[in-house]
């Protein structure tokens, strides 16, 4: 008998049909993700839930009976949507997409900082408007990227892949802040500085981007002092989790002109995006769109699959996070 697995989002055609070849898969056909009444029941119907960030797995939607389901495959590296006390309670392991995300997030970090520092969606807004009167020495006029200084919140694979891309493509100088400490061959060749504090990286950057993961202690975590704390003028990018960022601070900060801008790719309470923030030129706003290329959407697929196939194999599970 094929384990039964069930899939709360669509994924890539070509990872669904590995899926429903090699196990008994119910694919959730709606475009809206499952509801909690739905994962409780699916804990007690399936041997596999396959789910992604934008489903909630507090505590409460475990089942309090024994759980059929005996693994939670992530798609995604970020798990801070499943409640992993709960998991590790019912002896229910849950696997993540390590790795094959890093390039396509550092991109969209880069593709952030750029837009905001060079005020590429207000200036297409007024083009598409037809607002744009030619060409003009002061109009539009950005921030310089090239040179500055980048504090990165995270060194992990995706803060470094995106110091990289910083450093050798724009020439840029790399602040870190980072909990354990990073020394690699990398980092130094990118001369990258780690400091003792997030305050010591925000009083030096030009621009902060987040790369920690979401949840528990790093919820905001760039609260109103730390954004005080920001070099004047400075921007701040997240592409980690919405939650690092205290929202309301943000746009506050935003509001009295202490930071530059912003460009974000997650939220706190995402798809749900406050008006304040909707409403300013200076924010540049993408909805979690890191991962979202092809490749990196089919590779993530076949992480968690080749996760499962071991799971059910009785094999090592190779991206087991509890
Ligand atoms: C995914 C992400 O799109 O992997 C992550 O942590 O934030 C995104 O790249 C999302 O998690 C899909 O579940």
């Amino acid at each position: 008998m094929k384990p039964r697995v069930i899939v709360t989002r669509r994924w890539p055609a070509a990872v669904e049909h590995i899926l429903a070849e090699r196990f008994d898969t119910t694919f959730n056909q709606s475009d809206a993700p499952l509801s909690p009444i739905q994962l409780k029941a699916a804990f007690l119907n399936f041997d596999a839930i396959l789910p992604t960030v934008s489903d909630k797995l507090p505590a409460s939607v475990f089942p309090d009976t024994d759980s059929r389901t005996k693994l939670l495959a992530n798609f995604g590296v970020g798990f801070s949507h499943i409640d992993i006390g709960a998991a590790r309670e019912r002896d229910i392991v849950v696997t993540n997409t390590p790795g094959v995300l890093t390039d396509c997030t550092a991109d969209i970090a880069m593709n952030l900082l750029l837009s905001v520092a060079r005020r590429a969606g207000e200036a297409e807004r007024q083009l598409r408007a037809g607002d744009w009167a030619g060409w003009c020495p002061t109009h539009m006029i950005g921030t310089k990227v090239s040179g500055k200084t980048l504090g990165i919140i995270g060194m992990g694979r995706i803060g470094k892949a995106t110091a990289k891309r910083a450093h050798f493509g724009f020439d840029m100088d790399v602040l870190f802040y980072n909990r354990s400490n990073v020394d690699d061959e990398e980092i130094r060749a990118m001369g990258a500085r780690q400091l003792s504090t997030i305050e010591d990286v925000l009083a030096e950057a030009d621009f902060v981007s987040l790369h920690c993961p979401g949840g528990g202690e790093n919820r905001h975590l760039i609260n109103a002092s730390r954004l005080a704390a920001m070099k004047h003028r400075a921007f701040l990018i997240n592409t980690a989790r919405g939650d690092v960022v205290d929202e309301g601070a943000l746009i506050d900060a935003l509001e009295g002109g202490k930071i530059a801008g912003a460009g974000l790719d997650v939220f706190e309470g995402e798809p749900y995006i406050p008006d304040a923030l909707k409403r300013m030129e200076n924010v540049v706003l993408l909805p979690h769109l890191g991962s979202a290329t092809e490749e990196t959407r089919v590779a993530m697929g076949m992480r968690a699959v080749e996760n499962l196939v071991a799971f059910f194999e009785g094999n090592p599970v190779p991206d087991r996070v509890v």
